[in-house]
């Protein structure tokens, strides 16, 4: 687990420390030179996200969606009512909360904000996921699963009580799936002032399908080499994301010059037998065989993708914001 750096001040601290602890009498014999061992460095790594805590939202998200007509898709009740489950735990956590109105196609949808209070404002790091389905069903791997897992880092930074360097803000985004809509709303409403601010975006948009690939999405390097980092961590081998160019919310803020990255385990394309020799899984079969059907339910979700990409986005957060 890469653990955050020193800063600059806490080595000239340690180095200090050691300096003074170093000195001796003139005139004295030098006894034999032994530096004291340094008190261990001050890291803070990220913590495991639970798998557990991920998939209660995920059924959270699925009854949302059997009590209202069968989807959480914009404009529908069920995808308000997923904006108001993730905005109850926000503020309940301490979170500062926004719902962004937008209209598309004749229907008022909504974006949620959360601000983690602290950091420095000038240095803004944001992760999001797209809250709709499609109008077919619950959408729990487009999107459930990332909405869950930035939920859950979320209210991780909120139970660590984190400090972090970087103003952590995170986004749930409405009507995706119409193109972008919410994504592009919020982009578009940021004066060009605020927009300069982002260090960085990282987009979570289905990353639990049930025939797995680890696609890292390679727009920006640092970012791209903070997901592989990761997963190298684990020895599990990733491929770039080539699908993606302008399919998911990501390139709304890449197209005004914020650097983004992401993650995504597949959708409708199928696994090559190449794939299934790093990866495991069925080749010839799509990634996910429920794309945008109404088979996308709590079943139609790979635990063990779903584990993974989640402690990745958690440790993308502390590695690149704290
Ligand atoms: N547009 C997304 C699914 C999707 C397809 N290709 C990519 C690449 C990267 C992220 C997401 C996707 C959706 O249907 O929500
Ligand atoms: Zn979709
Ligand atoms: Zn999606």
């Amino acid at each position: 687990m890469k653990l955050a750096t020193l800063t600059a001040p806490a080595r000239a601290v340690l180095v200090g420390a050691l300096a003074i602890g170093g000195l001796f009498a003139a005139g004295a014999p030098a006894p034999a030179a032994t530096a004291p061992t340094p008190a261990p460095a001050k890291v803070l790594a990220a913590p495991d996200i639970s798998l557990t805590n991920v998939k209660a939202h995920l059924t959270q998200f699925s009854s949302i969606a059997a009590a209202n007509g069968g989807n959480r898709a914009h404009g529908r009740p069920g995808y308000l009512a997923s904006v108001n489950y993730v905005k109850g735990k926000l503020d309940a956590a301490g979170f500062t909360t926004s719902v962004q109105q937008f209209t598309s196609g004749g229907r008022t949808g909504y974006n949620l904000i959360a601000d983690w209070p602290g950091g420095d404002p000038n240095q803004i790091l944001m992760a999001g996921a797209h809250l709709d389905s499609v109008t077919t069903g619950a959408g729990i791997n487009d999107n459930a699963s990332g909405s869950a897992a930035v939920l859950e880092t979320a209210l991780a930074v909120s139970r660590a009580g984190l400090q972090p360097t970087k103003h952590l803000r995170f986004g749930w985004w409405g009507a995706e799936e119409l193109g972008l809509v919410g994504s592009r709303a919020y982009v578009s409403s940021l004066p060009s002032a605020e927009r300069a601010k982002f260090d960085g975006y990282l987009n979570f948009d289905m990353i639990g399908s049930p025939n797995p690939g680890y696609f890292v999405y390679d727009d920006d390097p640092t970012i791209e080499q903070t997901f592989k980092t990761y997963f190298a961590g684990l020895g599990v081998p990733t491929e770039i994301e080539t699908e993606g160019d302008g399919r998911s919310d990501h390139a709304s803020f890449k197209n005004v010059g914020i650097p983004v990255g992401g993650l995504f385990t597949g959708a409708g394309r199928t696994k090559t037998t190449a794939q299934v020799q790093k990866w495991g899984g069925t080749s010839g079969q799509a990634f996910d065989r429920c794309y945008h059907s109404s088979c996308d339910t709590t079943a139609n979700i790979s635990d063990t993708a779903l584990n993974r990409n989640s402690d990745a986005a958690a440790y993308a957060i502390w590695a690149l914001g704290v």
